[in-house]
């Protein structure tokens, strides 16, 4: 057995989520005994949060100063889960040390930023994997072996949303208000997560046409206008858009953290010329399927309960569930597994480069009131002068 030490980088909400995740992935139902993870150290800016984030989840030792565990050669994998402003200085050392690195989304708050932490990663010899970790949910990774099988037929259609309602009451100076404390804006806080997921499904986004919003700071509680949300640069907490595929099918997207009763409603529903698809997160053990060839008697969607016959679920009896820090431990297994065998993971720097591109783009088009093609050469420039506070 192979054993990987971790350094974690940021013991906060997603740190401590990683750090279970680590604790189950070489003995979860899905681990296949070839590696184990050696939660080695964890690091904090703060001495006391360090040492109690070590005490607390069971870390060997702390510290905190992340530039010591990039250089530290009892470290294998650098996992990085502090505010995305600051994933590009910690990964691009880790990476020069010959760290694998393990990278919260969105990877970075720009796409210039995210372009250059790819290009480091494409020349190290590391692996690199990005936590888009919904698109290792059983549900969505059935969804996808049905269409790359072809039993759903050619992709028509794709409609996803991710509706959460955690910013109600939330602290509007929270360090996901402005990119100047680390923050991305809703549009890569979670709609990242659906764009990596639809193209993990449908394949490449060619163009977009989008609208964003932000949400007042007065009592009002409704939406800036927009020419203030641009005068004040302010990041976004909602958006809309709409996208055309490669393959011609078409998509329609919505994202917002002010959607009250939703808790954290990642779904999608999809179109094939065979079959459709239903999924939602929040409730993450139903596939939902449609197949065109059903009997006319039998026409509709019919609610499969994912179990281990389904790509990576764990348990045999359908029902017991796959929970988010479960959900967390398969994309680590992915990881280990393309460490120990010497191949690129997935998603990859590159393939979350591609997300910030996406993202970018719906962000320029809310700018312009254009339709824009993702790979425009300007893409970069344009977000980077978008430099939101
Ligand atoms: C945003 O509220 C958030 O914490 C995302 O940043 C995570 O990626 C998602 O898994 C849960 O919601």
């Amino acid at each position: 057995m192979d054993e990987l030490g971790v350094a974690l980088i940021g013991a906060g909400f997603m740190g401590r989520a990683h750090s279970q995740a680590y604790e189950i992935a070489h003995t979860g139902a899905g681990a296949d005994g070839r590696f184990r993870f050696r939660r080695e150290v964890v690091v904090e800016a703060d001495e006391s949060r360090a040492a109690s984030a070590a005490a607390d989840l069971g870390w060997e030792r702390c510290t905190t100063s992340w530039r010591a565990v990039v250089e530290d050669p009892s470290i294998d994998i650098v996992d990085i889960c502090v505010p995305p402003g600051l994933h590009a200085e910690i990964a691009m050392a880790a990476l020069e040390h010959g760290k694998h690195v393990f990278c919260e989304k969105p990877i970075a708050n720009d796409l210039a930023t995210a372009e250059r932490m790819s290009r480091a990663a494409a020349s190290a010899d590391a692996v690199t994997q990005v936590g888009f970790n919904y698109r290792n949910t059983p549900a969505v990774s059935f969804a996808r072996e049905l269409l790359d099988g072809g039993r759903l037929g050619h992709p028509l259609m794709f409609r996803g949303q991710y509706l959460q309602d955690a910013a109600f009451g939330a602290d509007p100076n929270r360090w996901r208000a402005t990119r100047a404390t680390g923050g991305s804006g809703m549009l890569a806080d979670i709609g990242s997560h659906v764009i990596d997921v639809a193209e993990l499904l449908f394949g490449d986004i060619v163009r977009v046409s989008g609208l964003v919003r932000a949400i007042a700071d007065d009592t009002s509680g409704g939406w800036l206008a927009e020419a203030d949300r641009r005068s004040e640069r302010r990041l976004d907490d909602a958006g809309a858009w709409i996208a055309e595929f490669g393959n011609g099918a078409i998509g329609a997207f919505s994202i917002n953290a002010y959607s009250s009763g939703r808790n954290n409603e990642l779904s999608f529903a999809f179109d094939g010329s065979l079959g459709a698809v239903e999924f939602n997160w929040n409730r993450r053990e139903e596939f939902r399927v449609s197949y065109v060839d059903e009997p006319a008697d039998h026409r509709g969607f019919r609610t499969i309960h994912t179990n281990d016959n389904h790509p990576g679920g764990w348990w045999r009896l359908a029902g017991l569930g796959t929970g988010y820090i479960d959900v967390m431990a398969i994309q680590f297994q992915d990881f280990a597994r393309a460490i120990l065998d010497g191949c690129p993971s997935a998603p990859d720097f590159a393939s979350a480069a591609r997300v910030q591109r996406i993202v970018a783009a719906v962000r320029h088009s809310a700018e312009t009131g254009r339709w824009v093609d993702p790979t425009n050469p300007h893409l970069a420039d344009a977000d980077t002068a978008f430099d939101a506070r």
